[in-house]
């Protein structure tokens, strides 16, 4: 019996707890009615008379240490849950299950350059406050071009002209400018026009034009290329268009529709009842804008092409108000969650 006494008064020392379940373990096992110190009082209590005086005393000092151990265990549990970080504290605010998720401009932006990048274009930046060469002059804009007047173009200076950019086309003038071609990029960025502001104007939108320099590019490239981007963008079954139009910088010039995503050609608010949409403006670069580039036109051609952000979003995803891009209401922006 007092090789059990022992083995007990070690395994009380070492006992360790670190939950409330733990305690009370500790108190059945050892200290409750049912527990193993009762048991060994019954078990004394068949014991001799010599035996009696010598177990006795042990066996009373480990009833007090079993109560002592309970004690100093119960107060360490109650201590530690007042400072343990993993205690509950009810007065905290609730974790907050708000994930921010990509803008949907952002979203078509990263879509239209993994296509292109596929196509073997690079991506090229520039500055949005630019001056009138590189916005206008060098893009072959006449000096009367209504596009250069103070209600259609946001001035930050003027003689010198600063202004804010209102295409991206000056970043093409930049790299034409440094880079002898082969050029093969496109340019995405915002862009400003002196607009007043409703579901189909704004002051700012977004733009990714396109431009492909070197020896033997023809109309044909173009047409390639953009079929090739319009049936990864939209889809395989689309048809494509060119109708003829005007820019002071590319001649000939084209706009490009596809079949209208929403009518499927039949007719609709969104294509005006033509069943066809417009999705981009391009055409072969002026030789005019080459030379002012110190690129010899009888060498080199290319081709060049615009399309506004908001616009393929809005075929992409239905948003019809131009306002709710920049309102960062986040009624708005959390629909584009799922979306990839
Ligand atoms: C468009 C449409 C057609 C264009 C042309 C050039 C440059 F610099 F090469 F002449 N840059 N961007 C272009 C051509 C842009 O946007 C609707």
């Amino acid at each position: 019996m007092l090789e059990k006494i022992k083995y007990l008064e070690n395994e009380i020392k070492g006992y360790l707890i670190d939950k409330t379940q733990d305690i009370e373990t500790f108190r059945l096992k050892y200290i409750s009615k049912k527990g193993v110190l009762n048991e060994l009082f019954d078990e004394f209590k068949a014991e001799s008379v010599e035996d009696k005086k010598i177990i006795g005393k042990s066996l009373n000092e480990l009833k007090q240490l079993a109560e002592a151990k309970f004690k100093e265990l119960s107060e360490k549990l109650e201590s530690s849950s007042q400072t343990s970080p993993s205690a509950i504290d009810l007065s905290l605010p609730p974790v907050s299950d708000k994930t921010g998720n990509l803008h949907p401009l952002n979203l078509t932006r990263y879509k239209i350059i993994e296509i292109f990048e596929r196509l073997g274009f690079s991506v090229a930046d520039g500055p949005e406050i630019e001056d009138d060469w590189h916005n206008f002059s060098a893009l072959n804009f006449p000096e009367n071009h209504p596009a250069r007047e103070m209600q259609d173009t946001f001035f930050v200076e003027k003689n010198p002209d600063m202004l804010l950019r209102t295409h991206t086309s000056n970043v093409q003038i930049r790299l034409m400018e440094k880079q002898k071609p082969p050029i093969r990029s496109i340019m995405p960025g915002r862009v400003y026009r002196n607009e007043a502001i409703s579901a189909r104007a704004h002051c700012f939108f977004h733009q990714i034009e396109g431009l492909y320099v070197d020896k033997n590019v023809g109309f044909a490239d173009l047409k390639q290329t953009l079929f090739n981007f319009a049936k990864e963008m939209y889809g395989k079954d689309i048809e494509i268009r060119f109708r003829p139009s005007f820019f002071p910088f590319t001649e000939p010039s084209a706009e490009i529709d596809i079949t209208c995503l929403i009518c499927h050609g039949k007719g609709c608010n969104v294509c005006k009842h033509s069943g066809w949409v417009e999705i981009a403006g391009s055409g072969m670069v002026h030789p005019n804008v080459l030379k002012n580039c110190g690129i010899d036109p009888e060498e080199y051609t290319g081709f060049a092409f615009g399309m506004g952000v908001e616009r393929v979003t809005q075929l992409r995803y239905g948003v019809n108000d131009l306002r709710l891009y920049s309102e960062n209401d986040v009624r708005f922006l959390k629909q584009f969650k799922a979306v990839i």
